[in-house]
This record gives structure tokens, sequence and C-alpha cells, in this order.
């Protein structure tokens, strides 16, 4: 087994993980990064579209916004729409300037892969069998196989930025850790189809038939989602399915015309809300999908992810600089209101825009009720547009 060392070991090449380790080396701690796919696999994983203010000013302030400011689409509102007709949510007016940014994700990783490679960094794809050890311990250390060679990395600490089905979890013993969580009885059916998008805000739509979503990535590249039922596979849905369900979930009184091109790739993604508490175990922190997910109507899972690894990069500057332990000491604490605004957040826009095997004909009113008081006082879609945005204190 051979040897190695480093500060912060990192699990993971998601958004968190990459951000983490960038955010490290800009404060001076030197990190490694071990991950299982293949930089092709993650720079083509197609996920998350829409960066809050928070995320893309970060991306700017640490030199990441070169090309997001460039092909990234600044977002002034969203569109509700029901009952036939849009009702903008003016994001700018609503919270005093505030914009969101639609950049897909793995142009994020992309970015972030580019910019520490540049700097020389610790980058490891493709490694096998990691575990983490002796988390409890000032001497925690990661196991993995690299490149046909098993390695021993000591590290000061660990960060584990691994996804929901990650392992670093696993280091953690069963009665320190409460989970709390909520599926949904639906997923969405994703596309990404080659056609200029055919509106130019994103549109969350409740209809009688379920949710849909459009949305884009670049002038040329339309992304939509459709409900559909738990269990559903690909399979159940052709691409001929999902356009007429897209037309009909999305069509409004005055002739809205949704423009079809080539589904260039296609996925399902289950509704789900997990938080793991606490985010710490000794010397282990738990960042991004690792520790929490959310449905992905509220557009925040990336966006937690990298307000997360923030708290921690500064925590562990301020320790290494002071020796202080109090901000690695709150890290749990400070993630956890955020990510429960989240959450709720999250659950609140996913109730309110999809369709429930349970509901009635009395839960279709509500539903219709509240949207209709969301999209016409001020009051309430300002606390729509405030939670979208990103909200800066919890
Ligand atoms: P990731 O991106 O899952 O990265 C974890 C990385 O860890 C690796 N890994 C391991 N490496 C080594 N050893 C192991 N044993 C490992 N196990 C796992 C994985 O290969 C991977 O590279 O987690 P991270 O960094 O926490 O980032 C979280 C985001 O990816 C996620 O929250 C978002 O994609 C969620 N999400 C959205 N978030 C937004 O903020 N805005 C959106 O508009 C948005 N839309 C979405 C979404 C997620 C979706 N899906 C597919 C669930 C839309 C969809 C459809
Ligand atoms: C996306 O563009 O992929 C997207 C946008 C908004 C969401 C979820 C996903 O709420």
């Amino acid at each position: 087994m051979k040897r190695e060392k480093t500060q912060v070991g990192i699990i993971g090449a998601g958004p968190a993980g990459l951000m983490l380790s960038h955010l490290l080396a800009r404060a001076g701690i030197a990190s490694v990064i071990v991950e299982r796919r293949s930089r092709e696999y993650i720079e083509k994983r197609v996920r998350a579209g829409v960066l809050e203010q928070g995320t893309v000013q970060l991306m700017r302030d640490t030199g990441l916004g070169e090309r997001m400011d460039r092909e990234g689409l600044v977002h002034r509102g969203i569109s509700l729409r029901f009952e036939g007709r849009d009702h903008r949510i003016a994001f700018d007016e609503l919270t005093g300037g505030s914009t969101i940014t639609v950049y897909g994700q793995q142009e994020v990783v992309k970015d972030l892969i580019a910019a520490r490679i540049a700097a020389g960094a610790r980058l490891h794809f493709e490694v096998e069998d990691v575990s983490a050890h002796d988390v409890s311990t000032s001497a925690p250390k990661l196991r993995y196989t690299f490149a046909g060679e098993q390695i021993e990395l000591e590290c000061d600490f660990v960060a584990g930025c691994d996804g929901f089905r990650g392992v670093s979890r696993d280091a953690i013993p069963a009665d320190h850790l409460v989970r709390y969580e909520r599926e949904y009885p639906f997923g969405w059916v994703g596309i990404l189809a080659n056609v200029a998008p055919s509106s130019e805000e994103l549109i969350y739509a409740s209809h009688d038939r379920g949710f849909a979503l459009h949305s884009m990535r670049s002038p040329t590249l339309t992304r939509l989602y459709v409900q559909c039922d738990r269990g559903d596979t690909l399979d159940d849905w052709p691409d001929g399915r999902i356009w007429d369900e897209l037309h009909l979930r999305l069509a409004t009184d005055d002739g809205f015309a949704l423009i079809e091109g080539p589904v260039v790739e296609r996925a399902i993604a289950w509704m789900h809300s997990v938080v793991t508490e606490p985010m710490q175990y000794g010397r282990l922190f738990l960042a991004g999908d690792a520790a929490h997910i959310v449905p992905a109507t509220g557009a925040k899972g990336l966006n937690l992810a990298v307000a997360d690894v923030r708290v921690l990069s500064s925590a562990l500057d301020s320790w290494y600089r002071t020796g202080s332990p109090a901000a690695l000491a709150s890290y749990s604490d400070t993630c956890l209101r955020r990510v429960w605004r989240a959450q709720h957040f999250s659950n609140w826009m996913t109730t309110m825009l999809h369709r429930f095997p349970t509901d009635d004909a009395f839960q279709r009113k509500l539903q219709i009720a509240q949207l209709r008081w969301v999209s016409s006082s001020r009051d309430a879609a300002a606390s729509l547009a405030e939670n979208y945005v990103g909200i800066a204190a919890v």
C-alpha cells in the first residue's frame, strides 16, 4: 500500500467537491479529490440548470465567471402557467434587482475541472473502492485503488462530497445520524432537445394532467420535463408520448406553440427530499447531495451544494489560520438552516405544482386558488421570488 498525504481529502468531483477544492486552494490549503467516474462521464452528466445569484457571484469572485458570463442566460423572472394563462413572477422587481442564471451544471463542472487542472490540482478520476477511516481521530484516512495501485491518503480532514449514493456517510455510526425523508409519488421525465426554446423564460406549468417544465440550456437547446408516475420507466415514455404530454400541459388559450426538435438526451429523476443530521462526524464533513437532496422543482440542489462548501472552506481556513475549531463546530448548524429553508421551499413548489395520485377535485381547486394568490398578491409573489433567487440570510 502506497502512503500519501494531504490536508483535505475530498470524495467526489461533483460541484461540491470541485468547488471545495477550488476555494481551499485559494486559501492556500491543499486537497486531493478522488472520483470514481471518468472525467468525460461527469462532464457530460446533464443535471441542474439554474444558478442562484449567490452561486453566480461566487463563480465570478473566484475567477470562474468568464465563460458563464458569456454563455449563461440571465433571467429576470419565470412564468407560472395554469388555467391556460401565464402569470409572470418578476424576480428583479420583487427582490430589488436579483436574477438567476441558466447555465448547465455540466458547464460549471467543466469550468471547475479546467481551473483545478490548470492550477496543478491532485484530481483523480476512475478511482475504485474509496473508503474513509479513523474519521473520529485527528488522523483520518482515505483508502482507494487508483491506476491499479492501493493508496492510503492521510488527511487532516475528510470532505464527503460523493452525492446521494456515496460512501462517506457509511463512515458515520448509524446511531449518530438522523435521517429525515419524504418520497413523492412521482418523478420527471426529462429531455434535452436540439431546438431553440419556445419561450424566453422558464415555464412552470400546473395542469390537470400533471406538471410540466419548459427550460433551456442555450439559444439552440431546450430542456423539458413532464411529471410521470413513480415506477415508470423510459420505455413507458417514447418521444411521441413526451411531446404529446408537453403540448397538452403547456397549452395556453392564446395558442402557445411548443417547437419540437430531435431529442439528444432523456432520463427520469424521482422527486425525493432527504436530510441527514448532523452534517459532521469527527473530522468528516458531508456536503451537497451526500447530506441532503431536494425535489428539483425549486432548482436548489446544486446551489445548496455550493453554499455548503462555501461555509466549509471558510471554516477550514479559520482552523488553519487561527487553530480555532469554532467555525468547524458550527458548520452543520449553519448549513442546516439554509438546507431546511430550501427543503421547505422545494416542498412548497412541488406540492403547489404537481398532481398527486390521491388528489381529488377539491384539492385541485385549492391548488388553483393558491396559484392565483401567489401570482396576484405582490407579497406572495415576492416570497416565491426571494426563495428562488436564493436567500442571503436564513
Ligand atoms: P453530485 O453532483 O452527485 O457529485 C457527487 C460525485 O461523487 C462521485 N461519487 C464517488 N466518488 C468516489 N467514490 C465513491 N464511492 C463515489 N460515489 C459517488 C459521483 O460520481 C459524483 O461525481 O453531488 P454534489 O456535488 O453534491 O452536487 C449536487 C448536484 O449535483 C445536485 O444537487 C443537482 O444536480 C440537483 N438538481 C438541480 N439543482 C439546482 O440547483 N438547480 C437545478 O435546476 C437542478 N435541477 C437537479 C436538477 C437534479 C436533477 N437530477 C438528475 C436528480 C434537475 C435534475 C433532473
Ligand atoms: C433545468 O433547466 O434543468 C431545471 C430548471 C428548473 C428546475 C429544475 C431543472 O426547477
